[in-house]
């Protein structure tokens, strides 16, 4: 399999992470999105949307890290990272939709307001709205964390969906909540797995 990929977009971080979980090998094929070549010829033909991840697999060509990470998990079902039970599964879609729709809106503000601006051209008053809807989200997963050690109980896609997010809180000074206790324990046990490395947080 081949990978085209940009390391630090969490989009390909989710899907190194399915991969990672799976112990699969493949090849990477970095994709430098500021010289833009994303939007080129070859790459162009592979994603009409010109984004990366764009995961090859022989003649299978698949676009949209949501999918890419389906298609592993039926391709290669073990370990398994879907329950099997239907409204379960329904269930990991919502949060993984949850994680790219909704949470990465306000988590994506502050990212590019800290990482990509010039410190006069940050937008202060929407590094704070953002914080504060963030930390809405958090009480929301805490309470779906409730008793269990992983959002569906086992570990799923939908971890993984909110890792690349949750890996940055501390780098972009997103605090969590001490008494969101089961939040922040589920977060120190996504950390610690072994496929957490292959995020490559540089920090
Ligand atoms: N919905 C897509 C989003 C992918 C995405 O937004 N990738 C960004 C990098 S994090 C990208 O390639 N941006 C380049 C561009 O839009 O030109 C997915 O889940 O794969």
């Amino acid at each position: 399999m081949k990978l085209y990929d940009f390391p630090r977009c969490p989009y390909c971080q989710k899907v190194r992470l399915a991969l990672a979980e799976k112990g699969l090998e493949y090849d990477r094929v970095l994709v430098d999105l500021i010289k833009r070549e994303q939007k080129e010829g070859d790459f162009i033909k592979m994603n009409p949307y010109g984004k990366v991840p764009v995961l090859v697999d022989g003649e299978t060509v698949l676009y949209e890290s949501s999918v890419i990470n389906e298609y592993l998990e039926e391709k290669y079902p073990d370990p398994p990272l879907m329950p099997s039970e239907p409204a379960s599964r329904a269930r990991t879609r919502m949060l993984c939709y949850f994680a790219d729709n909704h949470f990465n809106t306000p988590w994506f503000n502050i990212y590019r307001e800290l990482l990509l601006k010039n410190n006069g051209d940050r937008d202060t008053g929407l590094i704070e709205t953002s914080k504060a809807e963030l930390s809405q989200y958090m009480e929301r997963l805490d309470r779906e964390l409730e008793g269990k050690q992983y959002l569906l109980g086992a570990y799923t896609l939908a971890d993984i969906a909110l890792t690349p997010r949750i890996a940055l809180f501390d780098i972009l000074g997103i605090a969590v909540d001490a008494a969101l206790a089961s939040a922040i324990s589920w977060m120190g046990r996504i950390k610690n797995r072994e496929s957490y490395a292959a995020l490559e947080i540089q920090t």
